[in-house]
């Protein structure tokens, strides 16, 4: 299997993980962040690794022009994607909701709910054009059930999990599968990001427990994106 796929979030964690299995098994892809660096480093390691033809693109998820500009300036061969890993997304504090801050909840909700909406937004109609495409949202447990001071960041992944549901709706008369990934507890930058860089606090939720790694989700999200057109897992 050769599928061209877009990964949202691959300069860390699951999306990086994800980004170097597809390339093992032999996708070309196009891999996106905002840290450019990082985003140059992976596509230079998997072309040498894994002899796949990779896209580099720097862009915010948040930014609405950034996004439709990114999708809308891909050129052939780099339009015929048939895979769309959204899986860019953070936590921003733990707090409870009384002490909760602006910023921290803003930056959830527009990179976790509207980078989410903005890409797909983007890709869809390229989908529709295409007549194929995948869409693997990667939501949480956290968009199941909610935890103490969990409240925005629960909040955003509920959205993220009404959003799989309808869009797989949506989309299914035109050829479009749509599935969700939601992981428990998974050791990448994510508690280091939702502490604002506070290494120590960011150790604290793995303690005394054996967590994910990016490669475990890595594994089902390519078992998932593997599976024959007629297949489609809804939500694992
Ligand atoms: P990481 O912090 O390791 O990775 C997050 C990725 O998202 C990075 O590549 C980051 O890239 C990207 N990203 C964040 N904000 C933006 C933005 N505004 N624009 C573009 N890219 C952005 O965390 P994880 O790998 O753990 O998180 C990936 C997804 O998995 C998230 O949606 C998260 O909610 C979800 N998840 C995580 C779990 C966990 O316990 N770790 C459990 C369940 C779900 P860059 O900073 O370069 O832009
Ligand atoms: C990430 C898992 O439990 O930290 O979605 O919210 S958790």
């Amino acid at each position: 299997m050769n599928k061209l796929t877009f990964i949202t979030g691959a300069t860390s964690g699951i999306g990086q993980a994800t980004a170097e299995k597809f390339a093992e098994m032999g996708c070309d892809l196009i891999i996106t962040g905002r840290r450019k660096d990082r985003l140059n480093a992976l596509k230079k390691a998997l072309e040498s690794q894994h002899h796949v033809k990779v896209a580099a693109l720097h862009f915010d998820v948040r930014n609405e022009n950034e996004v439709s500009e990114a999708v809308r300036d891909l050129k052939p061969p780099w339009t015929e994607i048939e895979i769309l890993i959204n899986n860019a997304g953070l936590a921003a504090g733990l707090d409870h909701i009384q002490n909760g801050k602006l910023d921290d909840w803003e930056r959830m909700i527009d990179t976790n709910v509207k980078g989410l909406l903005y890409m797909t937004r983007a890709m869809a109609p390229l989908f529709i054009k295409n007549g194929r495409g995948h869409i693997i949202n990667v939501g949480s447990t956290a968009g199941k059930e909610v935890y103490e001071k969990g409240n925005v960041y629960c909040a955003t992944k509920h959205a993220v999990d009404a959003l799989n549901k309808g869009m797989r709706i949506d989309l299914l008369r035109h050829g479009i599968k749509v599935t969700a990934v939601n992981p428990g507890l998974v050791e990448t930058e994510f508690s280091l990001v939702r502490f604002h860089g506070d290494a120590e606090k960011a150790r604290i939720p793995y303690e005394g427990m054996q967590p994910l790694r990016g490669e475990d989700v890595a594994e089902v999200i390519w078992y998932v994106s593997s599976l024959p057109d007629h297949v489609n897992i809804n939500d694992i």
